[in-house]
């Protein structure tokens, strides 16, 4: 097809009406809301994704005597995909949940690329990348590097985390705690330790507080065991490695925010 050449009030036009229209939608969309919700919405209050099931998000309020409870809302149809670590304004409705009408600027942002290539927003408002991999299942240095690039471009410190080090008892696997002390040469924090023998998980304990924390890693490394052993209270469900593959079987498909307890005095 030939291209027309606009002229450029042409394409203004084109542009206004184009928002315009888009504005009508966005308040066709939040009128038709508040009509299925009797239009009694609460007033504004702030709030923290704390999880994300397809069009449900958790959010934790922020202030207020229901503090810390946890609503589940829908997003207004205006707003971008929001992500856990998200600050967000939300209103309450009478049934329980609510609606968040808005998205608060994101301090940080960790992307990773879709089934097709294109970089989606997994979590925002994170300061430390937790790279976890493990002797089992065999860990591939070019996707602990693709995390190291991650944590770099979305300014996260990272820090490198080798489970089940009850493993390395086996010859086997012996060599896979070089691949730590080169991290560490390079001037990377690292630590060994094993979820299911507890041992090292008091140094992880240390090096996790004060900051906003995600895991990353393979399949079956050992994030929600760690997470497990860490805040017993998490109960995430752990998954077996494959007999036949010796992989992972991606048992935990969604992004949660847990809070850490303070440290005891
Ligand atoms: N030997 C040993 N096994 C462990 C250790 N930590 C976890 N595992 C085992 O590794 C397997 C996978 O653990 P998960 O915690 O489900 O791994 P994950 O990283 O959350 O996996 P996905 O949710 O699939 O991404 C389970 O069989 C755990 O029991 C450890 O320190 N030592
Ligand atoms: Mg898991």
């Amino acid at each position: 097809m030939a291209k027309r050449n606009l002229t450029r009030r042409q394409n203004w036009r084109i542009q206004k009406i184009q928002e315009e229209r888009s504005a009508r939608a966005d308040r066709r969309a939040d009128r038709a809301e508040e009509s299925l919700l009797g239009g009694e919405l609460g007033s504004e209050q702030q709030g923290l994704v704390i999880a994300h099931f397809g069009v449900q998000i958790d959010v934790e309020v922020q202030d207020g005597p229901e503090r810390g409870q946890i609503r589940r809302c829908h997003r207004r149809a205006n707003l971008p995909a929001l992500v856990t670590g998200d600050r967000v304004v939300w209103r309450a409705d009478n049934q329980q949940s609510g609606v968040i009408v808005a998205l608060q600027p994101r301090r940080t942002e960790l992307y990773r690329p879709d089934h097709r290539g294109q970089l989606k927003p997994v979590a925002a408002n994170v300061d430390r990348l937790v790279i976890v991999f493990a002797p089992l299942p065999q860990p591939h240095r070019n996707l602990i590097d693709r995390y190291l690039v991650a944590a770099e471009q979305a300014q996260l410190e990272p820090l490198l985390v080798l489970n089940k080090a009850d493993l390395l008892a086996q010859p086997e696997h012996a060599d896979i705690r070089s691949w730590l002390d080169d991290y560490a040469r390079l001037g990377y924090r690292t630590l060994c330790l094993s979820a299911d023998s507890g041992d090292g998980l008091d140094k992880l304990r240390e090096e996790l507080r004060g900051h906003v924390n995600v895991f990353v890693g393979q399949s079956g490394v050992g994030k929600s065991s760690l997470i497990n052993a860490l805040l017993p209270d998490a109960d995430l469900r752990v998954g077996a490695l494959s007999e036949m593959t010796g992989k992972g079987t991606h048992t935990t498909t969604t992004a949660r925010l847990f809070h850490s307890p303070m440290a005891a005095t």
